[in-house]
């Protein structure tokens, strides 16, 4: 595996994103494709690990037939067998390299978007969703399983948001909807990438990604780093990344 260049590292940290292409190599892309139809298909029990991101409404009759954003929280744990393997590894090895060697996997998690679905994520910082952490480290890798297009979800990210405070963030729809918070593609950039590449992005980054208006799937493997010592205070503090949507970090609670 290649290392990072100064200039890369330097560049994650003024602007809180990366792009770092071909982190799987085309037959590692198909391999995860297969495992990723196991999950969706639930083949391999997803169970309460799964919902869909863009919220289901009250009203049971409103209720739309096919998730729009599906996501399956921690599928490591699912199959442990993932941790053994390329994405993992790679991934954790160039989050250490970007944020210090005392990173660890926090949590893994599968976000597709199915064909013309047209349910965009909105814009957040994942860091809305955490408790307050005395380290504030932490850098998700977002590795693309099909082409990432802004007509199809590729994300975007809004250059140097990490480096600011975290924004009040609300609830974007009843039943488990995603966190959003004010913010456009005015101060965004789209990242386009091929299948098996990735982005990675600090936890305070602003990011987003539009609907799938395409007639093709959209998937996304997601893996997330912090320290050691941060992930043993989560989860003494109770919090395992295993799907409560609420607005966790006391400094993005609207006033
Ligand atoms: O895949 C998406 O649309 C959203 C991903 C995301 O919010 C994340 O990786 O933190």
């Amino acid at each position: 595996m290649t290392l990072l260049s100064k200039s890369q590292v330097d560049f994650f940290n003024q602007q809180g994103y990366l792009l770092v292409e071909n982190l799987l190599s085309y037959q590692e892309v198909e391999e995860y494709r297969s495992v990723y139809e196991d999950f969706l298909s639930n083949k391999i029990d997803t169970g309460s690990y799964r919902a869909d991101l863009a919220g289901s409404p009250d009203d049971p009759d409103k209720k739309p037939e096919i998730e729009r954003i599906t996501q399956i929280m921690v599928p490591s744990r699912l199959l442990p067998g993932l941790l053994d393997k390329t994405l993992h590894k790679r991934s954790l090895a160039y989050a250490r390299q970007l944020l210090g060697d005392d990173l660890a996997l926090d949590f893994d998690m599968l976000i597709d978007k199915a064909p013309f679905t047209n349910a965009p994520t909105p814009w957040h910082q994942d860091s809305a969703y955490w408790i307050s952490m005395p380290d504030t480290r932490a850098v998700s890798c977002w590795v693309a399983l099909d082409e990432a297009i802004k007509a199809n979800g590729c994300m975007w990210y809004i250059p140097a948001s990490h480096l600011l405070p975290v924004r009040p963030h609300v609830p974007s729809a009843k039943g488990g909807g995603a966190l959003m918070c004010e913010a456009s593609e005015d101060e965004g950039v789209a990242m386009e990438i091929q299948p098996g590449s990735c982005v990675f992005h600090h936890g305070a980054t602003l990011h987003y990604s539009r609907g799938n208006s395409t007639g093709k799937r959209r998937r996304a493997f997601i893996t997330n780093f912090r320290p050691e010592g941060m992930i043993r205070y989560e989860r003494e503090h109770g919090f395992n990344h295993t799907g409560d949507r609420k607005v966790n970090n006391e400094d993005a609670i609207p006033i």
